[in-house]
């Protein structure tokens, strides 16, 4: 699954490019019986699954194995500490980076305990198993690599790079069943077009995630622009 998907788009790019090297090892293949069994019931009863604690650090032990560079070993779940842009940040600056992914109930506590450097969650919801996380975690890694994204497409503009929200885009036409481009992004005055995508990225910021500005500390020119968002804003509701 893992090698199928980050074959297609910025993933499959940089690993054709040899930017990013992937590889992959299933805890099956560190099976010690001949049903390959991964898998055993919970100490202390109940339903669900568990990791086996030998197939799972011998495939982590294997995985570190392969080149003497130090790698940081992060697992996927919804007991982590919440992801952000700032850790994937970190974690393209690591040279070698594992993800354990789990299924069923999880790994064995004692895995967590010995071979994970930390535990990660992308949000506060269940998936069935690690892998489409960790997916998600190669992809946002990926493309923050020098020379995986182009000078147009840079991530430097991305949503959460400076804290905030992305402000709203518009392509071709500028009039579509009646629906206007805002005049200032076709008036070629780029500062003014600055000052707009700012004012507007603080005002959905402060609408849509007001936890994010609280860790922000604004200037006086972006005060001004939020004040005067928040300003024009009531008015429309009137
Ligand atoms: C990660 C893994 C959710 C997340 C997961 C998350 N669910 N929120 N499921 O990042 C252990 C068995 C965890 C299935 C895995």
């Amino acid at each position: 699954m893992i090698e199928d998907a980050s074959g297609y788009g910025v993933t499959g790019k940089a690993i054709d490019q040899g930017i990013v090297e992937l590889g992959v090892w299933n805890p099956r293949d560190f099976s010690r019986d001949k049903r390959r069994t991964v898998d055993d019931h919970s100490y202390g009863g109940g339903p669900g699954m568990v990791l086996m604690l030998q197939p799972m650090r011998d495939a982590i032990r294997e995985a570190r194995r392969i080149d003497n560079r130090q790698a940081r070993v992060v697992y996927l779940s919804p007991q982590g500490r919440r992801l952000k842009q700032s850790d994937l940040l970190r974690y393209s600056n690591f040279e070698r980076l594992i993800l354990v992914a789990g299924r069923y109930e999880g790994i064995d506590e004692r895995i967590a305990e010995t071979e994970i450097d930390e535990e990660c969650s992308l949000g506060d919801y269940v998936i069935s198993g690690g892998e489409l996380a960790a997916l998600i975690v190669i992809d946002g890694i990926t493309r923050l690599l020098p020379g995986v994204l182009g000078k147009q497409e840079s991530c430097l503009q991305d949503s959460f790079m400076n804290g905030l929200l992305d402000h709203p885009h518009y392509t071709r036409p500028e009039t579509f069943d009646g629906l206007n481009v805002p005049d200032v992004l076709t008036s070629g005055d780029h500062s003014a077009i600055e000052r707009w995508r700012m004012k507007q990225a603080l005002g959905r910021t402060y609408r849509r995630r007001p936890d994010l500005l609280d860790q922000l500390k604004l200037n006086v020119e972006q005060q001004r622009l939020l004040a005067e968002f928040i300003n024009e804003d009531s008015k429309k509701e009137e």
